[in-house]
């Protein structure tokens, strides 16, 4: 936190922290894994840059430079003597003046690590979630900015994700303020039909995902065609296959989607083989992809 290494029980903040109260904070989600190179963070680079252009489009400076961020990441990592993890840097408005202006209260910076398993659980990701259309649409860019992930504009997932799994399914399908599908609550959305893939383009609002970019880079490389575009809710109910990806979720399959099976009911050829090569790159396995992973040099790996 700040600079410095503080315990979990003590990793505290005053309540009258700004971003407490108005959701003025920006984040990122990342993973390490165990690879043959020892723990690697996958596309550490890529998620700094993006930390820094969501702080940018809040005006916040960051007070340390991306390689110190990417150390001190490093450092926390292996202080916890973690082989694979979950990692959340976080840059928040701290306590200040109260009030809407943020611009004089300081910007503060803490990274978190933890391990965390399969977000949407070991069997969904195998078999494919149940899926839901939310009432509640997508944040739009008429009030926010959906491209930048920050901590504020995440009450829109929640309340999906509520409405959602009170209603018995595991994960929420948002769409855009025009009606067409956008994305997960926490993941963005492929959708498979007769061999193509299509995935929602920016113009529906999305968070420019790095796990979107990469699995999207990973079939291409494969062959496959992959469009970015305007995706209907029907199509949702015509696709052979759907998947969402992300850095909590991986990729995870849909099985269904509001009550409906989504093609056979079972993850697809397509979504199989890309989940293969994405989870090769993840784990290390993939020459082709090895600049993506950001190893962490740590004692116990370098001995
Ligand atoms: N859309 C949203 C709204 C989103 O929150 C995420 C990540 C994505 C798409 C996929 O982005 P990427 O991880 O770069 O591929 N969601 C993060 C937060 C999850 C949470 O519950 O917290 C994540 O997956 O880490």
């Amino acid at each position: 936190m700040n600079g410095e290494l503080v315990a979990w029980e003590d990793a505290k903040v005053h309540v009258l922290t700004h971003a407490l109260h108005y959701g003025t904070g920006v984040f990122e989600g990342i993973r390490a894994y165990e690879t043959p190179r020892g723990t690697a963070i996958f596309r550490h680079t890529d998620h700094v840059e993006r930390l820094f252009r969501s702080a940018g489009m809040y005006l916040m400076d960051i007070p340390y430079t991306r390689e110190e961020l990417r150390a001190a990441t490093h450092e926390t990592i292996v202080r916890n003597s973690l082989r694979s993890c979950y990692i959340r840097p976080l840059v928040y408005r701290g306590a200040g003046p109260m009030g809407l202006y943020p611009l004089d209260s300081p910007v503060e910076v803490a990274i978190a690590v933890w391990e965390w398993g399969a977000y949407l659980g070991d069997e969904g990701k195998q078999r494919g979630v149940r899926g839901k259309v939310s009432s509640f649409r997508r944040i739009s860019s008429d009030s926010v900015i959906p491209a930048a992930k920050a901590t504020g504009q995440y009450v829109n997932s929640v309340l999906a994700k509520i409405e959602v799994s009170k209603a018995g399914y595991e994960e929420a399908i948002l769409l855009d303020d025009r009606g067409m599908v956008c994305e997960g609550s926490g993941e963005n959305l492929f959708v498979v039909k007769d061999g193509l893939i299509a995935t929602p383009g920016f113009s529906a609002d999305i968070l420019g995902g790095i796990n979107r970019a990469s699995v999207i880079t990973i079939a291409r490389d494969l062959g496959y065609e992959v469009v970015e575009r305007d995706v209907a809710r029907g199509e949702l109910y015509l696709a052979d296959e759907i998947f969402m990806t992300g850095t909590a979720a991986e990729l995870t399959p849909l099985r269904e989607v509001d009550d409906r099976p989504v093609g056979t009911g079972e993850p697809g050829e397509i979504t199989r083989t890309l989940s293969g090569a994405f989870h090769d790159a993840l784990y290390g396995r993939s020459d082709r992809y090895a600049e993506w992973l950001d190893v962490v040099e740590s004692p116990a790996h370098t001995t």
